[in-house]
């Protein structure tokens, strides 16, 4: 059985950027409703129930076909939205600059960091439909990628180091249809000391692979 984590912070905790309404709805509707279509979806599949969301994510070429489509879209829903929240944070000046590891990647990939904003935010609003933009760790390079609907970079073999839910139901009821302004505002409360240790621990993870 697959259970809704704990949100870090209070609902109205990412205001102004995020309002109380979006984030309430987002995880207590949205995001709760994706761990429950999975939990269904795994019923009659007692195999899969105890894998994590991590190796479903990254095996759902051998789920079986009946079950194949709506755990791809509640697994990703249910890993993505969790990953999303940790993304973010309510406490302003706490890592709130990339530095060390973190911000050398960025200056290799992308120049400096308000270059790597404006790619990132250009191609957060390009995504047609719904989807998400992120910042992967691609071997040794971090790069951008989105994904369609509720897909992963780790089913591609990509580890996930930043996020952004571009669904309208991230942003809709506070910036209409104003995607830009929301990837603007979002800045304001990305943590960036967990993007930092997500790429610290997947390069430990690398270098024990390799050696
Ligand atoms: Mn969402």
């Amino acid at each position: 059985m697959f259970t809704l984590p704990k949100l870090p912070y209070e609902y109205s905790a990412l205001s102004p950027y995020i309002n109380v309404d979006i984030q309430r709805l987002h995880y207590s509707a949205h995001h709760a409703t994706y761990v429950k279509n999975l939990n269904v979806a795994l019923e009659k599949n007692p195999e899969w129930q105890t894998k994590t969301i991590e190796e479903i994510i990254t095996s759902l070429d051998k789920l079986p076909d009946d079950i194949k489509t709506a755990v791809r879209n509640s697994a990703g829903g249910h890993y993505n939205h969790s990953l999303f929240w940790q993304m973010m944070t309510p406490k302003k000046g706490l890592g709130q600059e990339p530095s060390g590891t973190l911000l050398g990647k960025i200056q290799c990939s992308f120049g400096d960091l308000n270059t790597f904003k404006e790619k990132f935010g250009q191609a957060a609003v390009k995504i047609f439909g719904s989807g998400w933009e992120w910042l992967v760790l691609d071997d040794k390079e971090i790069k951008l990628m989105n994904t369609s609907n509720q897909d992963n970079p780790l089913t591609q073999g990509k580890i996930p180091l930043l996020c952004l839910d571009v669904w309208e139901h991230a942003y809709y009821l506070q910036y209409f249809n104003k995607r830009s302004d929301y990837v603007e505002a979002w800045w304001n409360i990305v943590n960036w000391d967990d993007v930092a240790h997500r790429l610290d621990e997947a390069i430990k993870k690398q270098l024990t692979r390799f050696s």
